[in-house]
């Protein structure tokens, strides 16, 4: 088996040590915080089509990073190669898991059966890897957005034998990656969306997505796979609008379509800053409806209006995605799943491990802050505090739902004056600098 990264030795945390090198600055995977170690809270994942499919290819450019298990003969050596290369990367991290859609593990055949086979060949060297090395599936999914036949959609597609194809494939996705023992299954809508409603019969669109994923969880239950299912919102790209545009839309498609109680959440910061939300609130609402899966751990920039997959950095976001996950009693299935991709200038094969070590730590950075806020309370008490009104008098009696317009208006008759408390935002936002400089 050929050694893809020979330069690299296992990545160690090394307190202290500064200056440029391969080491974790702030992640201690065995390091108790709270009541786990850092890698039971993080749970982090390689996202395999970016590190080990991706070409560094855009718009502009053709493909400009060094992979070296790209250069080989033939599409099925490829993928073999990738296999050996994304096991040896992920151990040298310390990376626990991975995801992948079914054509970034193995390439199409000229024919659905033939394609079912070559995957069937690359998931039993997978499962091999898996098994030798301890690396589990997070979550599998099915490309059904690359190929020209997904042209107008997969399930939304206008055409029939699109919508069946799209059907078999992601029967054929639900068995691999149960067979892996995937702990969840994604639906991102790829090209599930519309560019003109001029062309678009957007009921019968939505009812076909509707009816598609109730297939797949009863398919799920025949097959007896009990990971989780989610759902990945983004608002646009590649279609002008995507259906599941961001948390709040696509639980109102789910609860239309009767499917909330099988669906939770996956949560990709750069497709809720494309809603033009923080990733904090999406976060917050898939939380407070008890729907917060995982997370597809990466930044947008927002001076650019796409979806730029960066390395997540930016330490208020991971900080505040990691209160929420706390907040919500830490991942049961889910994890942080770098769903990110190195700038294409940073081709070369270390930078795909700069690049992780940087997420990697600005997480364990987020995770120590996070911790601390909450075991302090220090928001927690002032949103206690603000809100104390409800808690006695009218305010209580507002909370147990117990008057009328009618009652209340002869409160407010009676009333003289009204005094607000402050929000206190610039104290609140100093506070949590100081706990991300102090943590
Ligand atoms: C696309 C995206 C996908 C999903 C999986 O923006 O995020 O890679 O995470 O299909
Ligand atoms: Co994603």
């Amino acid at each position: 088996m050929k050694e893809y990264f020979p330069d690299i030795i296992k990545i160690e945390f090394s307190p202290g040590k500064t200056g440029h090198g391969l080491f974790f600055r702030q992640y201690n995977p065995v390091e108790i915080t709270g009541e786990k170690s850092m890698k039971e809270h993080l749970r982090f994942s390689m996202a395999y089509w970016h590190t080990m499919c991706c070409g560094g290819d855009d718009q502009f450019g053709a493909p400009a990073y060094v992979r070296p298990w790209h250069d080989v003969s033939s599409p099925m050596k490829m993928a073999e190669e990738r296999v050996y290369a994304a096991f040896e990367f992920m151990q040298k991290l310390g990376i626990e898991y991975f995801c992948f859609h079914d054509r970034d593990i193995a390439p199409e055949g000229k024919t659905l059966s033939e394609t079912n086979k070559n995957l069937d060949k690359i998931v039993r060297l997978i499962r091999k890897m898996m098994s030798e090395t301890g690396i589990k599936l997070l979550w599998g999914t099915a490309n059904l957005f690359n190929n020209v036949r997904y042209i107008h959609g997969a399930s939304t597609s206008c055409n029939a034998d699109v919508f069946a194809y799209a059907a078999a494939q992601v029967k054929k996705a639900l068995e691999i990656t149960k067979e892996l023992g995937g702990q969840n299954y994604v639906f991102w809508g790829g090209r599930e969306g519309y560019e003109t409603l001029l062309n678009t019969d957007m009921k019968m669109e939505l009812d076909n997505m509707g009816f598609f994923m109730q297939m797949a969880v009863d398919y799920a239950k025949e097959i007896g796979f009990d990971g989780q299912f989610l759902i990945e919102p983004k608002p646009k790209e590649p279609t002008k609008h995507q259906y599941d545009f961001d948390v709040s839309s696509a639980l109102s498609f789910l609860k239309t379509y009767n499917l909330d109680r099988h669906f939770k959440f996956n949560i990709e910061a750069n497709h809720a800053t494309l809603a033009g939300h923080t990733l904090q609130h999406d976060l917050r609402i898939a939380r407070i409806n008890g729907m917060l899966g995982s997370v597809d751990a990466n930044q947008g920039d927002l001076l650019l209006g796409w979806d730029t997959d960066q390395f997540p950095t930016d330490l208020y976001s991971t900080t505040l995605c990691m209160y929420e996950i706390l907040k919500m009693g830490g991942f049961e299935k889910g994890g942080l799943n770098f769903d990110a991709k190195p700038r294409r200038p940073s081709y070369t094969p270390e930078d795909m491990f700069y690049a992780h070590v940087a997420g990697m730590d600005s997480f364990a950075k987020g995770l120590k802050a996070a911790l601390r806020i909450i075991k302090d309370g220090i928001f927690d008490n002032f949103v206690a505090e603000r809100y104390q009104s409800y808690s006695h008098g009218i305010g209580k009696k507002i909370s147990d739902k117990n008057p009328d317009f009618k009652s209340l208006e002869q409160y407010a008759l009676k009333l003289k004056s009204i005094e607000n408390p402050s929000g206190r935002q610039e104290h609140l936002e100093s506070l949590l600098n100081d706990y991300i400089l102090n943590s």
